[in-house]
């Protein structure tokens, strides 16, 4: 990969870093909880005024702008040679409830920002560059991570699933997205694009982990991403008077689940690595009283690996667990549901190659790493050619308030995607 630009040192790639600034504050504007926290969920209001405002700064910059039936966004900037495939590089927006203002964020607004540093050295682009941002990279809302981007990789199934999916409070997929101004009656096969499309993804994101930092290196060059699963689980039991029903006539569906949550750490502590990790961020007890005993108890788990098959042997674990509770406590396992258990994706090696040389290039330390969380580059692997770009974060802290990425770290990840952009354009 010889230099493409005229004068690539880092002074031709000039990133307007104190108005991308002002842009990310802005967008962290548009959340129902109150600052410093960001909850910004799928086409509610918060979300649909984010979405003008990313589609509004996609004009700014020139791009064309069309939105898709599921409301993924799509900014391109046209090259000299329009018929090749484009490359492409995008991110989310949407943020689960009481996080951060930068997860997703740097890689749709800082991406829009790299076309602008593009476009001010005079580069101009041979294949068309395309900006996505995809519609929903977070679960919280029907409990489907990466919902745009396994659309666009081809999810069948899920386009099938969608059409009788509905929401906490019963509202289902289609409303919702109606409500936010993408009408979709169909299985959504117009959102799939096909293989090939594009002839490379490359997503800019906070690490989320704490190496960078700690190493003080300003670019982490991801090679893989980790393989995520959820599980949704229901136990169910009598309930009952909290003060009449005696210990030995219970069923306690609460127990039940907090016997789980326990089993859940155990199998992942027993996986033999550091790299299995287990959560369970969601736990409800029903009727949630403090003098009725749990008659309903739902709890969500969260497994990942970068090793497939050891987090598949968690999953098995822990579904014999929940079954043996179930038989132990004589409480029913109304459900034990599989949502979602993706495979790993590695990164390709010509775009890790043009990332690291533009590191290079722009004499930037950089490290090659995995990612641990997963990402909408997940889901692009299966259609073309992924790579990733990190960037520090403040104590790799992330889907918390207290999430940062500084302003020179941000314009260090902007200026490494432009350059490499501008790589695999000519490429
Ligand atoms: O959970 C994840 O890995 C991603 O940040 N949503
Ligand atoms: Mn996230
Ligand atoms: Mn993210
Ligand atoms: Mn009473």
């Amino acid at each position: 990969h010889e230099p493409v630009l005229r004068d690539s040192s880092s002074s031709s790639l000039s990133v307007d870093t104190e108005t991308l600034q002002r842009q990310i504050d802005e967008l962290s504007t548009f959340s129902d909880t109150p600052a410093p926290s960001v909850t910004r969920i799928l086409y509610s209001e918060k979300d649909v005024q984010a979405r003008g405002f990313v589609k509004n700064l996609m004009s700014i910059s020139g791009l064309s702008v069309r939105e898709d039936a599921v409301g993924n966004i799509f900014g391109r900037w046209v090259g000299s040679e329009p018929g090749l495939p484009p490359v492409s590089t995008g991110s989310h927006i949407d943020a689960i409830p009481y996080s951060g203002k930068y997860d997703g964020v740097v890689g749709v607004l800082g991406a829009i920002e790299a076309i602008n540093v593009l476009k001010r050295s005079g580069f101009k682009p041979k294949r068309s560059l395309e900006v996505v941002m995809f519609t929903s990279e977070e679960p919280t809302r029907f409990g489907i991570s990466c919902l745009g981007s396994r659309l666009l990789a081809g999810s069948k199934e899920l386009g099938q699933l969608l059409k009788r999916t509905v929401d906490g409070q019963n509202i289902s997929f289609s409303d919702a997205a109606k409500f936010a101004g993408y009408t979709n009656n169909e299985d959504f096969s117009s959102v799939v694009l096909e293989k090939g499309t594009y002839s490379a993804f490359v997503e800019l994101h906070i690490e989320q982990g704490p190496i960078l930092e700690e190493e003080a290196i300003s670019i982490g060059v991801v090679t893989a991403i980790a393989a995520p699963a959820s599980i949704k689980v229901d136990f169910e039991g009598n309930g009952g008077h909290a003060g009449a029903v005696l210990m030995p006539k219970r069923n306690d569906a609460g127990l039940a689940a907090a016997e789980l949550a326990l089993a859940v750490e155990k199998h992942v502590l027993e996986s033999g690595s550091i790299d299995t990790v287990g959560t369970v961020g969601i736990l409800e007890l029903h009727p949630g009283a403090i003098n009725s005993i749990p008659s309903k108890a739902h709890l969500e788990i969260d497994a990942r690996d970068i090793d497939e098959r050891r987090r598949n042997l968690v999953i098995d674990k822990i579904h014999q667990s929940a079954l043996s509770i179930s038989k132990a406590r004589n409480v029913e396992l109304s459900e034990f549901k599989i949502v979602n258990q993706d495979p790993p994706a590695l990164s390709e090696e010509s775009i890790t190659k043009a990332t690291e040389s533009a590191c290079q290039e722009l004499n930037m330390p950089y490290k090659k790493m995995i990612s641990r969380a997963y990402h909408d580059s997940l889901f692009m692997a299966r259609i073309c050619p992924m790579g990733m770009i990190f960037i520090p974060c403040y104590k790799g802290y992330s889907h918390k308030p207290e999430e940062f990425a500084a302003p020179q770290d941000i314009a260090n990840g902007v200026r490494v995607l432009a350059l490499t952009f501008s790589k695999l354009s000519v490429s």
